[in-house]
């Protein structure tokens, strides 16, 4: 038999025997594999605000969305890979002529277009949950610069607002993040509040977090901002009301002096100014 009547019996049984309940199978077995791997993975810090566990559902479910959609395709690329590679280096042949198929066109938009739409009304949900406008939510202004967070705690009654290079939170009070930049983009981000914005120069961004777990935990900086982003780095510490409110007693007392000294009053009157409407 000559090679190119091989060939020719070859390609009749590649259009025939496409076996398309065994990728199938296999697909299914290697997500339910898959899903049940990554689930095992823990993929966050500690949960430490009321937003965590909502965040981590939303990451499992799209992770178990995800893991089958990779691994279905990848099943039917690795069999086309094999099953149709070049039968040596003479062989130039191409595939069969295709024009067209308005069933699967109609499939593959209509199935994608089905699951984003579910998952970002999904993701539109849980956002919406976190923005929820919460009473005795305390306002804690966030500034970032080259390499450095700082914060301002507001007082009432137009007393001087209190300056701190630390972040301290009372626990189970609800917070509003004002985030500025000082200079170019960074990012504010909690990893165990499962919270980020970017802080973005002359616009003021923000974000609500109800911590409710006491500990220290990591704030970073999640945009590149230059040659010290990595080391831009902090920590928010969650406490007791009561505990809180001495710290700030004292930063308030500590900070008065240092304030009116080392950066004026002038970045403090615009931010007021701002902040009065
Ligand atoms: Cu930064």
């Amino acid at each position: 038999m000559s090679t190119a009547e091989e060939r020719a019996d070859e390609e009749v049984s590649e259009h025939e025997a496409v076996p398309l309940a065994k990728m199938l199978a296999i697909g299914t077995v290697l997500s339910l594999i898959g899903v049940f791997l990554v689930l095992l993975i823990d993929w966050f810090p500690a949960q430490a605000s009321t937003a965590a566990p909502g965040v981590d559902t939303l990451y499992d479910v799209l992770l178990i969305v995800s893991i089958p959609i990779f691994l279905l395709v990848m099943t039917v690329v690795v069999y086309s890979v094999m099953k149709f590679r070049a039968r040596g280096p003479g062989d130039m042949r191409d595939g069969a002529p295709i024009h067209g198929n308005a069933r699967l066109e109609v499939i593959w938009v209509t199935i994608p277009l089905v699951i984003v739409s579910l998952l970002a009304v999904y993701g539109w949900i849980v956002l919406d949950d976190q923005e929820e406008t919460k009473a005795n939510t305390m306002v804690v202004k966030v500034e970032g610069q080259q390499f450095a967070w700082h914060f301002q705690y507001p007082q009432p009654g137009g007393a001087k607002p209190v300056r701190s290079d630390d972040l301290v939170l009372p626990v189970d009070r609800p917070v509003k993040f004002e985030i500025r930049a000082a200079d170019v983009l960074h990012s504010f981000f909690i990893p165990a509040f499962r919270l980020k914005s970017d802080a973005v120069p002359g616009i003021t961004t923000s974000f609500r977090a109800t911590p409710n777990k006491e500990g220290d935990y990591d704030i970073v900086c999640a945009e590149l901002c230059g040659i010290g982003h990595s080391t831009m780095r902090q920590t928010v510490s969650v406490v007791p009301e009561a505990k809180f409110s001495s710290w700030l007693a004292e930063q308030g007392k500590a900070g008065g002096e240092a304030a009116e000294g080392a950066t004026g009053n002038s970045d403090e009157a615009e931010s007021d100014a701002r902040g009065a409407p």
